[in-house]
């Protein structure tokens, strides 16, 4: 697969309004968007450090990924996510060829406007890695 870049580092939280003030009164961030992704039962907020982004993610109900995970003990980075540009479904069929194990089979909509998919943190040293890709 081709990645140019990372996209974003997703970063687990608790309340979004509570971790605000950290990312914008003392890293002099700016949140410019907060986005609902029903499919995935969170609530995220992105800011911006040069190319980079940083998405806060709040669950909104106790099964979404994100509750279980701050459940066990998670805490701060959550995921990181690659933008590939030869195509996020190219690159999941080549994971897998790997022997890589995926919990997307095939591309779904993400936040902002994206195409992912994301591969099993077992098959991965450890990182949830996210691949994405602007929609069409
Ligand atoms: N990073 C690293 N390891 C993680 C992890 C993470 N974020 N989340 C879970 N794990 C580990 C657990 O610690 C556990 O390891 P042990 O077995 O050593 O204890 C193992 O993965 C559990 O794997 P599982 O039983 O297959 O799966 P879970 O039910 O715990 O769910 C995961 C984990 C990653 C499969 C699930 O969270 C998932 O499908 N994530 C992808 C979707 C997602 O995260 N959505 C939220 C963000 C959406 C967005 O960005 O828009």
């Amino acid at each position: 697969m081709k990645i140019s870049r990372i996209d974003h580092l997703g970063i687990g939280v608790e309340s979004i309004e509570k971790v605000l003030p950290y990312f914008e009164n003392v890293l002099g961030l700016s949140c410019y968007a907060i986005e609902e992704v029903a499919d995935q039962k969170v609530k995220t907020a992105f800011l911006k450090v040069g190319e980079v982004k940083l998405e806060l993610l709040e669950p909104t109900s106790p099964d979404s990924p994100i509750a279980k995970w701050l459940e066990k003990g998670g805490k701060g980075v959550h995921h990181v996510a690659f933008a590939v540009e030869d195509g996020v479904a190219e690159a999941l069929l080549e994971a897998e060829s790997k022997e890589i194990r995926l919990i997307d089979k095939t591309p779904r909509a993400g936040a902002e406007n994206m195409m992912i998919g994301f591969l099993h943190p077992k098959s991965t040293v450890g990182i949830l890695t996210e691949l994405c890709e602007p929609a069409k």
